[in-house]
């Protein structure tokens, strides 16, 4: 198992060893104790790493986009990595094999790393494994990292709330602003970017988007909305230079340091949770259960006194 030696893959991950860098990643994706020691090696680390989330509907131009942004990134000599998330689709699926595709300019570029993330097949999800992989790459020193993400709902809005900056990226139509609505991603966009600003409906887009802004209330940032046009590459330059403000606010103001406070209890919270339904299992395939089972559908206890006791509860 020396391969999978994740304090030694660490050390090589960080002298630039792409192969290493994927073993961790994959470790991420798979759980359990060696992932768990990961984030042991991890925390703390990379405090200089900037989180930027892209998410929206599919096909609405999020992997192009990233493309275009990986390309502004490179021309300022600076290293980038994307995680192409999605959580539609518990196998590697079409969409990955297509986010390769889209981004091959840069496959063979050193400076960057694009990597896919799929479902983990066990408790806490990618909700857990995402916050993890980052961190990895923030332990190996990359200035940027994009999450690209579908968002369609709870849980990719709780994937991309944990970046520093996040994008929402909708089309021109009716129907995108609605379904940005409904999934609550309005609370969490830090920029709006209209794609395929090509298109007609651009204008009307940009409406409905000021519309719910001005529904909402802001403290000091409120967010900008982008047209964009990503396989042409225009607007482009200007998302770029959004992020950057948007990071300069959340410095200036304290906000990003509350935000990443934020990030870390509910993270903690969020393993809490998974550790005490682990717990609960446990104890329900227990052989003592199935006798307190009996005792309970023939009405000898009551389920409160039964889950107190299992859960080992003094009475309040
Ligand atoms: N007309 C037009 N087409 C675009 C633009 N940006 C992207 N596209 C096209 O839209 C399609 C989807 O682009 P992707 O970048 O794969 O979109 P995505 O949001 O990453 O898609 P998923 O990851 O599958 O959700 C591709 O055929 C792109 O060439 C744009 O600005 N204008
Ligand atoms: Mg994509």
């Amino acid at each position: 198992m020396v391969d999978y030696d994740p304090e030694q893959l660490l050390v090589q991950a960080k002298q630039s060893n792409r192969v290493a860098l994927a073993k961790l990643i994959s470790i991420v994706e798979r759980g359990g104790g060696l992932a768990r020691e990961l984030t042991r090696l991890t925390w703390g680390q990379g405090e200089e790493t900037y989180l930027v989330g892209i998410t929206g509907a599919p096909g609405a131009g999020k992997s192009t986009l990233t493309d275009r942004l990986i390309s502004v990134v490179r021309n300022r000599s600076l290293e980038v990595a994307v995680l192409a998330v999605d959580p539609t689709s518990p196998f590697s699926g079409g969409a990955i094999l297509g986010d390769r595709i889209r981004m091959q300019d840069h496959a063979t570029d050193k400076g960057v790393y694009i990597r896919s993330m799929a479902t983990r097949g066990q408790l806490g999800g990618l909700a857990l494994a995402v916050p993890e992989a980052t961190r990895v790459l923030a332990a190996v020193k990359f200035p940027y990292v994009f999450i690209e993400t579908v968002g369609v709902g709870q849980v990719e809005v709780e994937i991309v709330g944990a970046a520093d900056t996040t994008a929402v990226v909708m089309t021109p139509g009716w129907g995108d602003s609605i379904q940005a609505n409904k999934a609550g991603l309005m609370e969490v966009a830090d920029l709006f970017i209209i794609n395929k600003s090509d298109r007609d409906g651009t204008r009307e887009t940009r409406r409905d988007i000021e519309l719910m802004l001005e529904m909402s209330s802001f403290e000091d940032w409120i967010p900008p909305i982008i047209e964009t046009v990503a396989t042409g590459g225009s607007g482009i330059e200007e998302t770029f230079e959004a992020i950057e403000s948007h990071r300069e606010y959340l410095e200036r103001s304290g906000v990003g340091q509350k935000r990443r406070e934020a990030r870390i209890l509910d993270e903690l919270n969020h393993i809490v949770q998974v550790e005490i339904n682990r717990k609960v299992d446990q104890l329900i395939s227990q052989p003592s259960f199935s006798a307190k089972k009996v005792e309970l559908i023939n009405g000898d206890i009551d389920p409160y006194s039964l889950a107190r006791e299992l859960l080992k509860i003094e009475d309040d």
